[in-house]
């Protein structure tokens, strides 16, 4: 169960807490706009947002106040006044979310301590709640339909620039959200990109073909990938993928409630300890995902916290040699007492596709 924001401030003695940052508004809010903001005190909840969405924003009924801030011409004005009538001496701000130009309105128009912070909403977010869960399942859904369709397009002479075009066109189709950026479809020797941009190269006989790619559904995103052979794999791709599958099931394997993030970091890299594939390993092997697609927790060997049950996150291993081409394999999971439940379902195996 995550806890309410207001609870966290007073844990940690946060008088009043402006937020700007565009998920945090929505994920506490349930607001959806580009032009949000929130105020939170210990006993109100204020939307400042301006006159195209006041009346969207008044409908939502979570509790919160809505105020148009041009009418107090301007948002460090509008939030100086709704605190000078409170007995506040300190404003937290979200250090990394917050313009110059914004820090400099409320430092002119209040004369509290303002005070930078960073993270609150983000760890409350990375513990989903139940109406989430169901949203980031569907995304997953989307996801797996869109893979299941795009296999059939993948034929010698088509373009990963069009391969990414129809792969977006079938997740839209399946129910898809836009997602603000493009999917990814790689093939031969630039599959070791990691995130490289689809391009004008054509799909070649015996190329790799690596698709990092997700849906989103009321806002929730999913990302996973996979990396699929035309015609039939070499010795070296069979290889590679052996190792990338099983490095991701002993990733699936360590997860769990309790567990620290990174022994599944340490599990990644059962697989090719030894091998020659160890040093084209890459270190970001995982993240939580929900309105953003990276949200915490961030899985690496710099991680320092352990699983929280309803976390979800990516669990992505791959190699990566230059010049040569990349596997990786990437699944949604969510984090239960006892271990995880994948919610991506498309098959794990190596496809060799036959034309
Ligand atoms: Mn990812």
């Amino acid at each position: 169960m995550s806890k309410d924001i207001q609870q966290v401030m007073e844990e940690k003695g946060i008088e009043a807490f402006f937020i700007s940052q565009i998920h945090n508004v929505r994920y506490l809010s349930g607001y959806k706009s580009d032009d949000a903001f929130l105020l939170i005190v210990k006993d109100k909840l204020y939307l400042l947002t301006d006159p195209r969405y006041i009346e969207e924003a008044s409908e939502n009924n979570t509790g919160y106040i809505t105020i148009n801030w041009r009418e107090c011409n301007g948002v460090g004005r509008t939030v100086a006044r709704l605190i000078s009538s409170e007995s506040i001496n300190s404003l937290h701000v979200e250090e990394n979310n917050i313009s110059f130009d914004l820090f400099n309105q409320l430092h002119k128009e209040t004369t509290v301590e303002i005070i930078p912070i960073e993270g609150i909403v983000e760890d409350l977010r990375s513990v989903k709640r139940l109406d989430e869960i169901e949203c980031l399942r569907k995304a997953c859904e989307i996801g797996d339909k869109a893979f299941s369709k795009i296999l059939g397009d993948i034929k010698e002479g088509i373009t990963e620039r069009q391969l990414s075009a129809k792969l977006g066109y079938y997740l839209k189709n399946e129910g898809s959200d836009a997602r603000g950026y493009e999917n990814i479809t790689l093939s031969g020797a630039r599959t070791s990109l990691l995130h490289g941009i689809p391009s004008d190269k054509e799909i070649q006989e015996g190329d790799l073909i690596l698709m990092d790619f997700g849906a989103g559904y009321q806002g929730y995103l999913s990302d996973m990938s996979r990396t699929v052979v035309l015609g039939k794999a070499s010795e070296k791709q069979r290889e590679m993928y052996a190792v990338i599958k099983k490095s991701e099931e002993d990733m699936i394997a360590s997860v769990r409630a309790g567990v620290e993030i990174k022994s599944t970091y340490m599990a990644s890299l059962m697989a090719m300890e030894g091998s020659q594939y160890e040093k084209y390993h890459y270190t970001g092997v995982g993240h939580g995902i929900g309105l953003a697609v990276h949200e915490r927790p961030f899985i690496g060997p710099r991680s320092e916290s352990s699983f929280v049950a309803n976390n979800i996150i990516t669990l992505e291993p791959g190699i990566y040699i230059p010049k040569w081409g990349g596997v990786r394999i990437e699944d949604q999971v969510l984090v239960t007492h006892d271990g995880c439940e994948v919610l991506t379902k498309s098959p794990r195996h190596l496809i060799e596709i036959s034309n």
